[in-house]
């Protein structure tokens, strides 16, 4: 692991048995804990809303204005979710974080639960990572033991219970009403919003969803303040986070570097290109967000350069492809996994992917028609913006923005009956 620029959340991850709460201690871990319990709630809040610290889970969402967003104390529960339900292609931060410093995120929950007012939060990891559920289990149990958790906390006079919740492994629960159906016990679905989760969440109380990322950067702003935090990155973007690098580049991995870094930056942190190949396209925040070609590599990775330039800044999952990749084929494979994930409550979703993947594995195949471009993009429209909930969106992105950017491979698989690739060279989507 390399964290070149600003190891904060990544900083202790290669030390020994990183996870554990004595290495954590010994770094300082919970002296921000101590610290936050000593002041006022809403100083809290208006501490996260000062530093610009936005949401990590894709939407960019200022995390300190959503925390605002609570009713006043009416006596009844309020509740943090934290959405550990990292499952967005090519996005590789929040599981490597929990695995690599759980306590962080522990440390994160108990002062974000303190500035809301909650007393009970919830972690709701992704079904299929088992091993960082139980090193979650794990460390919510030795932060109990310690003191840390529980009535009581630090001898403050503030209680609070962590329910580590582990889902059955479905990409919609990540979609924050989605997955507090799940953690309700109901099939995770979408709710419609208004109202948002702040208003009525979690068993209709007033509820905070955050990414792992966002409650786990908490820590450091409270320890540092929020000038420090706003030091880094850019004006709207401020602070670091981490960015997964993954495909043709020759050390793949999680760069942790300052918002507005670039692309050109990251692959040279990470080994540059595989030898003797260059860089065709890639994805800046996942599959769900339009593709980039080699004519964005200087583009600030920062909310509003990338949307700027066509794209969103998104998970700042960073899938890197080189020459020797087929775009048609990269697209299919995502958009067979849209479809198998779409959860079918709304009808462009549902229908939308399945006739998406069709077509595509007809164009993929060899055996498309020059109306099957046509097609996608119709059906593309009819999705966008129509769909219940961003997932439905985030299913076109890549095909809008292959067909925008690589028409010309899309016709070569149509006129000449085949695809033109040898895929055993690029080896990511034999
Ligand atoms: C109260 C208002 N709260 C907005 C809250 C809202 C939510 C947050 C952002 O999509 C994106 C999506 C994927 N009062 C509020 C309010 N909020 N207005 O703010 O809301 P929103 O609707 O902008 O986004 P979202 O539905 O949270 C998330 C993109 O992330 N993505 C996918 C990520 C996937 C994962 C995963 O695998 N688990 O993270 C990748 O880029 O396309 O655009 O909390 O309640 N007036």
């Amino acid at each position: 692991m390399t964290s070149p620029l600003t190891p904060v959340l990544t900083e202790t991850w290669d030390a020994d048995r990183s996870w554990s709460l004595d290495t954590y201690r010994a770094s300082g871990g919970y002296d921000a804990l101590e610290k936050a319990l000593g002041q006022d709630p809403g100083d809290l809040v208006q501490l996260v809303k000062d530093s610009g610290l936005r949401g990590r889970g894709g939407a960019g969402f200022p995390t300190g204005l959503k925390w605002g967003f609570l009713p006043p104390d009416d006596g009844g529960p309020r509740y943090l979710v934290v959405n550990a339900d990292e499952s967005e292609p090519g996005t590789c931060k929040d599981i490597p974080l929990m695995m690599a410093s759980p306590h962080l995120l522990v440390e994160g929950v108990a002062i974000t639960s303190f500035a809301i007012g909650c007393n009970h939060a919830f972690i709701y990891v992704r079904g299929e990572v088992l091993h960082v559920y139980r090193r979650l289990l794990r460390a919510v149990e030795e932060a109990y033991a310690a003191g840390l958790l529980g009535k009581d906390v630090l001898g403050k006079g503030y209680d609070l219970d962590v329910t580590v919740h582990a889902g059955a492994g479905a990409y919609i629960c990540g979609e924050e009403t989605a997955l507090l159906d799940s953690l309700e016990g109901r099939r995770g679905q979408p709710r419609l919003k208004p109202p948002f989760p702040a208003v009525a969440g979690l068993y209709a109380r007033p509820t905070v969803v955050n990414n792992v990322e966002s409650i786990a950067s908490v820590p450091s702003i409270v320890r540092h303040g929020a000038d420090w935090f706003k030091g880094m990155g850019t004006e709207r973007s401020a602070g670091y986070g981490i960015f997964s690098l993954s495909g043709h580049v020759k050390t793949p991995g999680q760069y942790e570097a300052p918002l507005g870094i670039t692309l050109r930056e990251l692959i040279d942190m990470a080994g540059g290109m595989r030898e003797g190949h260059q860089l065709k396209f890639w994805t800046p925040g996942g599959s769900s967000t339009p593709l980039f070609t080699d004519e964005h590599l200087d583009v600030p990775l920062d909310y509003e350069s990338v949307g700027a330039a066509g794209s969103m800044l998104g998970t700042r999952a960073l899938q890197i492809f080189d020459e020797t990749t087929c775009v048609v084929r990269a697209v299919t494979r995502w958009t067979e996994f849209y479809a198998h994930e779409s959860c079918g409550k709304c009808t462009p979703c549902r229908e939308g992917t399945f006739w998406l993947r069709a077509v595509l594995q007809r164009v993929e195949a060899g055996q498309g028609t020059q109306e099957d471009l046509d097609v996608l993009l119709d059906v593309c429209d009819n999705i966008l913006g129509r769909a219940f909930c961003a997932l439905g969106d985030g299913a076109t992105s890549p095909i809008t923005s292959s067909i925008q950017y690589f028409r010309a491979e899309y016709e070569a698989h149509i006129t000449g009956g085949a695809c033109p690739f040898d895929h055993s060279k690029s080896a990511l989507f034999d």
